[in-house]
């Protein structure tokens, strides 16, 4: 008998692939009526492969659930401490998309830094022949300190890729990292002092909301960059809306946004920001082999094997 498995939100191709070979698949945000389907098989789901949401009220449905499978590294969708109490398994796609990600806030860096952007709305409204060359750029990432947010895998790789760009790297993260070769800030705020450009990589969550507020922001300096690859929640938009209105900032490239797909009308119209649809990790590639460890991590425990990729919030049973 198949494991009757709920997907929530949009499953891509690969999952729904992936799902509906092992598993009896039930989609709950596409059903016709979800409540009805909770009602008809709730009791009997006992894994969820996430793509949406999985808050407590929904956990709290799903009395013989055993594990939630998170499409994503960051999983603050899930809420870890109710399955956590319930002694449901949580896991996550860390390392299969840290070097696309990386690679995506690189491209986003320069695209900032550079306004290619706005130079190419420049070409393409016929003005380089109208009016001539695109205006000479304030920014550049020669001879500038880039600080990152977050140095976990993804800050990591960003890291490295920033030298090769001749950018000096400066970090803040809860705790020092022993043996990093980049010096150490004890706060967002000391940090933002200290860089031109600002790579915020952090996860979303309580610990992290508005992490980036108007001191900090003003920190970063009226010739600094907010590059935001993180999370939507860790900055706090109307306060960079206002420092790009006032000067106190020179330009922000945003790959997330605090109220995803909607975007702060007061950045849409601005020409010194880049604006992403959250793109980080989106290639066919990428995608694919996150899709192909979220259904191998429930493979593997359903197979009695133990999660691949748990997160340390929830408790690891080795197996089933
Ligand atoms: C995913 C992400 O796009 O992994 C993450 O945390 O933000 C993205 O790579 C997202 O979780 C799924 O849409």
């Amino acid at each position: 008998m198949p494991v009757p498995v709920l997907i929530t939100g949009k499953p891509n191709r690969f999952i729904r692939e992936g799902i509906e070979t092992h598993f009896e698949a039930h989609d709950l945000d596409s059903a016709a009526d979800p409540e009805a389907l909770l009602a008809e098989v709730g009791p009997r789901i006992l894994g969820i492969a996430n793509c949406g949401a999985t808050p407590k009220e929904l956990i709290d449905r799903l009395p013989a659930l055993e594990i939630v499978c998170h499409f994503g590294v960051g999983y603050d969708p899930i809420d870890t401490a109710a399955a956590a109490a319930r002694g449901v398994v949580v896991t996550n796609t860390p390392d299969v998309l840290t070097d696309e990600v990386a690679d995506t806030a690189m491209g986003l860096l320069l695209m900032t830094v550079r306004e290619l952007s706005a130079a190419e709305r420049w070409l393409r409204a016929g003005r380089w022949v109208k009016e001539g060359p695109y205006p000479l750029t304030r920014g550049s990432v020669r001879g500038r300190t880039m600080g990152i947010l977050g140095y976990g895998r993804i800050g990591q790789a960003i890291a490295r890729r920033g030298e090769g760009f001749g950018l000096k790297i400066a970090y803040h993260s809860r705790r020092k990292v022993e043996g990093a070769p980049h010096p150490w800030y004890p706060n967002a705020r000391a940090l933002a002092e200290a860089v031109d450009i600002l790579m915020i990589v952090l996860p979303g969550g309580a610990a992290t909301t508005h992490l980036v507020d108007a001191p900090v922001i003003e920190a970063v300096g009226p010739e600094g960059f907010i590059i935001n690859i993180g999370r939507g929640s860790v900055l706090d938009e109307a306060a960079l809306v206002a420092a790009l209105e006032a000067g106190k900032i020179l330009g922000a490239g945003l790959d997330v946004f605090e109220n995803e797909p909607e975007v702060h009308p007061g950045l849409m119209t601005r020409d010194d920001v880049v604006l992403l649809p959250h793109v980080a990790s989106a290639s066919e590639k990428t995608r694919g082999d996150m899709a192909a460890l979220q259904v191998a991590n429930l493979v593997s425990w359903f197979e009695g094997k133990g999660p691949v990729t748990p997160v340390p919030e929830t408790p690891v049973p080795a197996v089933r």
